[in-house]
């Protein structure tokens, strides 16, 4: 993996769950157990690597679901609303301001 981001709860389950991506842009998900494990990773799709920047948000889409933020090639930050992450289903995602790339990471 050469990211690994928390995302908080993405699939509302009451578990923190965390994301990697690999060295092919894979972007998978690891929702907790709820019992301190992992289960079986939701592979949400690839070319994530073309994003500088990937990290977690809350519902910016006023549902229980929390969503993602990245900094596109284009340093432009965009959102992906989740529906319910367990599904491996992200909503297309929206344009939220340009110029992010001048900035190190997101937090
Ligand atoms: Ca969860």
């Amino acid at each position: 993996m050469n990211k690994i981001i928390t995302g908080g709860d993405m699939n509302a389950d009451g578990g923190v769950d965390i994301f990697g991506r690999d060295q092919y842009g894979y972007l998978r998900q690891y929702p907790t157990d709820g019992e301190g494990g992992w289960e079986e990773p939701v592979w949400l799709g690839t070319g994530w690597e073309t994003f500088s920047e990937v990290a977690g948000l809350g519902s910016s889409s006023h549902t229980k679901y929390n969503d993602l933020v990245a900094v596109d090639p284009n340093g432009d930050l965009v959102t992906y609303a989740t529906g319910a992450s367990t599904t491996g289903m992200y909503g297309p995602y929206g344009p939220i301001g340009t110029g992010w790339d001048v900035f190190k990471e997101l937090l």
